[in-house]
């Protein structure tokens, strides 16, 4: 079986889960999914970020030791994994064992390559952002991202970036699919052939995170800690050969904030440490409600718990992928959500399977009709929907086309409507039974398939679709998309997969 290994970025405990994070990590569910239909043995990682001097403030606000804080508060992104009902096959904290001892491991590959030095640091700090700013970059003074900043004058080990930018500029040009959007390419590529300096890599003034090996008296920076999570997954403090069979992972998928840290740093770290390179970075775009900002400040943070009780899961999954052409940004409006509940899953999906599983359910027995050997051209057409769309579905999976895979996939339900509407079976029951059992078992074929293909997208409904068609649970897969339903197959009862939304 063929290895596919995804990654979230680990969220910052501190914060509580909003909307942003449940959209990375739906992203990345959606992708695991397809793949594990497509027979791919996926590894999909999700976790949380739990050292730095941020973590250490909002611990000290609170008046708890920083461990407690963090044991604490992780179980709100675990939690979210549940609720957004996440494949993840794995959930990591930085402070656990495996991870220390990954971190120091790499720290000493990096030391023995001669990659890192001693020296000072002093310049512009933003604790919110965990980032290191020139003093080109501040602006009214502030870090470019608005955060407030703090100079910092301390001891600190240095990473010999600058050794990287003509390694990382061919690199980039040699791999053109190593980071997406072409635009976010663009951004990095520019900045890289703007001049990259050496990079502090350790801190002295507080004490929350990983020490460095052989002076104590450091710890590691935050994000050089916080990108070793996605080895550490790998086993990479491990001695076995484990590590090989993960690592280089297929994706790290990031919103566009953090792009930098993964697509300049990251493969620099790991080059000087003579590692494979992650084959993709994808950096997707940010969401605002309702055309603002999200922020704690504003108080207009989306809570993923509080919308999915009240819209569902899977309109929730539905909405966040089909909405935005995915690598833009996008809006969180209520008005946009209940539309899109409305006229694609309640309307178009919804729909079709009441109107196809209650009339067999009357007519038919409770079950799927026989065919006869009958079937048309213009039944083919419906069965074969799904076939012919499979490898560009795949393909835009692969090119992270989220909502392009959804488009086609409810292109292919418009037409199932359309076939409903025009052959009309409902107005054969009396004049011509054999035609209708052959064009409501073309339906049934067809929901089916759409069954399988719903799965990474909305795992919930897919799973009452094809429950109701008493499909093998091993008969769910890309590969049987190409088998066809057997007649006399009992149906169960059909429920309503979306109920309207009254705005
Ligand atoms: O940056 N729109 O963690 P973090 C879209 N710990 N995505 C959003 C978003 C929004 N409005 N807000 C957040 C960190 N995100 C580091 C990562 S990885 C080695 C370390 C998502 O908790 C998006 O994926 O601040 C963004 O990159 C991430 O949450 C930042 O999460």
């Amino acid at each position: 079986m063929k290895n596919f290994y995804i990654t979230t970025p680990i969220y910052y405990v501190n914060d509580v889960p909003h909307i942003g994070h449940a959209y990375t990590s739906l992203a990345c569910d959606v992708i695991s999914r397809f793949k594990r239909l497509d027979g791919y043995d996926v590894f999909f990682l999700t976790g949380t970020d739990e050292h730095g001097q941020k973590v250490e403030k909002a611990a000290k606000n609170k008046d708890i030791k920083p461990i407690d804080f963090v044991n604490n508060v992780s179980s709100n992104f675990r939690n979210l994994s549940k609720t957004l009902n996440l494949s993840n096959n794995d959930f990591i904290r930085t402070t656990e064992q495996r991870h220390l001892e990954s971190c120091q491991k790499l720290w000493k590959k990096l030391l023995e390559s001669g990659n890192i030095y001693l020296d000072k640091y002093s310049g512009w700090y933003s604790v919110r952002d965990e980032a290191f700013f020139g003093e080109n970059e501040i602006q009214n003074g502030l870090a470019p991202t608005g955060a407030k900043v703090e100079w910092v004058e301390e001891p600190s080990y240095f990473f010999k970036l600058s050794d990287w930018q003509d390694r990382l500029l061919a690199f980039y040009r040699e791999n053109e699919g190593f980071i997406l959007p072409k635009t976010r390419r663009n951004e990095v590529i520019s900045f890289v052939e703007g001049g990259l300096k050496d990079l502090s890599i350790s801190r002295t003034s507080f004490n929350w995170g990983v020490k460095v090996p052989n002076d104590e008296n450091h710890i590691m920076y935050v994000w050089l800690d916080a990108l070793t999570n996605y080895i550490t997954a790998a086993n990479y403090n491990s001695n076995n050969n484990d590590f090989s069979k993960l690592w280089p992972a297929d994706i790290h998928m990031v919103g566009k904030d953090i792009l930098r840290f993964h697509a300049v740093y990251w493969p620099a770290f790991l080059m000087a440490a003579d590692l494979p390179l992650p084959k993709r970075i994808f950096a997707h775009g940010w969401w605002t409600n309702e055309g603002e900002k999200i922020s704690k400040s504003v108080g207009n943070v989306i809570d993923p718990i509080t919308i999915i009780n009240d819209f569902g899961l899977d309109q929730i999954r539905y909405f966040l992928i089909r909405e935005v052409p995915f690598g833009n940004d996008g809006d969180f409006s209520k008005n946009q959500l209940i539309l899109r509940i409305n006229s694609d899953l309640a309307n178009n999906l919804g729909n079709l399977y009441q109107r196809v599983i209650s009339f067999s359910f009357k007519f038919c027995n409770q079950m799927v009709p026989n065919h006869n050997n009958n079937i048309q051209d213009e039944d083919l057409k419906v069965i074969e929907l799904f076939s012919k769309s499979i490898n560009i579905l795949k393909k835009q999976i692969d090119e992270q086309k989220l909502d392009e895979c959804i488009k086609l996939i409810w292109k292919n339900i418009t037409e199932a409507n359309k076939y409903i509407d025009t052959q009309a079976p409902w107005s054969l029951k009396d004049k011509n039974p054999e035609r209708m059992s052959v064009i409501l078992y073309t339906l049934i074929e067809f929901l089916r398939q759409a069954g399988i293909m719903l799965q990474p997208f909305i795992p919930d409904t897919a799973e009452k679709i094809l429950d109701s068609l008493s499909i093998n649970i091993n008969k769910r897969t890309f590969e049987n998309i190409d088998d066809r339903i057997s007649p006399n197959i009992v149906i169960n009862k059909p429920e309503v997969l979306f109920p309207r939304i009254d705005n």
